[in-house]
């Protein structure tokens, strides 16, 4: 996908602040740490447009970022932050949840796994209820550089088949670092957002 223009709109803490523009809307959601913000900006070819850090619980609100002024990428907060109190984890599902119900602009979610654990208990959670919502879901396995060829195979046979009993778009070995799986991504994200994949 070629990008003219990437530009981060506005951070959201509670829905009332959602952007009223009606452009299509794709979501990131995973873990945190994941490297959604990192796969956001590789993505769209810019180093610091999202916020990243090797600290995790860095996104704490729903971040807004228009894409060639036609669509909307949503970096999501992360779950399953070890250090957030249970009235913040709370919250920030609470939060996630009804910005993904009934969405009428959201084409999407891409989920994150990192490819180098197995998939966890919360993410089979938010897999089966994105299945139960209806909505679209990607999942990008990350941080494929850190595997070997041999090792990064294991792997994602691993998340194939935990994930076999669910309805997913493609899973999708995936690197922030090296680019690996973007061209693949961006095809399944301009079918979604049916953008002519260039
Ligand atoms: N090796 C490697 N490291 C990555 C990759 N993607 C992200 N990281 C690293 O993982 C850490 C977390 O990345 P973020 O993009 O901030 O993760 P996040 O999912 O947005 O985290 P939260 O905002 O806390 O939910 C950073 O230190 C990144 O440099 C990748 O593909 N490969
Ligand atoms: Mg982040």
């Amino acid at each position: 996908m070629k990008i003219t223009d990437a530009r981060f709109v506005t951070s959201v803490a509670t829905l009332n602040q959602l952007p009223r523009e009606s452009y299509p809307q794709i979501a990131f959601a995973g873990r945190s740490n994941v490297g959604k913000s990192s796969s956001i900006n590789a993505l769209l070819n810019r180093r610091k447009l999202a916020q990243t850090s090797s600290t995790p619980g860095k996104t704490r609100l729903l971040n807004f970022f228009l894409v060639n002024q036609r669509y909307f990428f949503v970096d999501l907060p992360g779950y399953g932050y070890a250090k957030a109190s249970k009235t913040l984890q709370q919250s920030w599902l609470d939060l996630i949840e009804s910005y993904l119900k009934e969405n009428k602009y959201l084409r999407g979610v891409v989920q994150f796994i990192d490819l180098r654990h197995r998939i966890t208990p919360l993410d089979l959670d938010l897999l089966e209820w994105l299945n139960h919502q209806g909505l679209a879901v990607i999942l990008v396995g990350t941080k494929a550089d850190k595997l070997s060829g041999n090792g990064l195979a294991v792997q994602l046979g691993f998340l194939r088949q935990d994930v076999a009993a669910f309805s997913v778009e493609a899973v999708i070995p995936f690197s922030a670092h090296t680019g690996r799986g973007k061209n693949e991504l961006w095809q399944v994200l301009s079918a979604l957002l049916r953008e002519p994949a260039e």
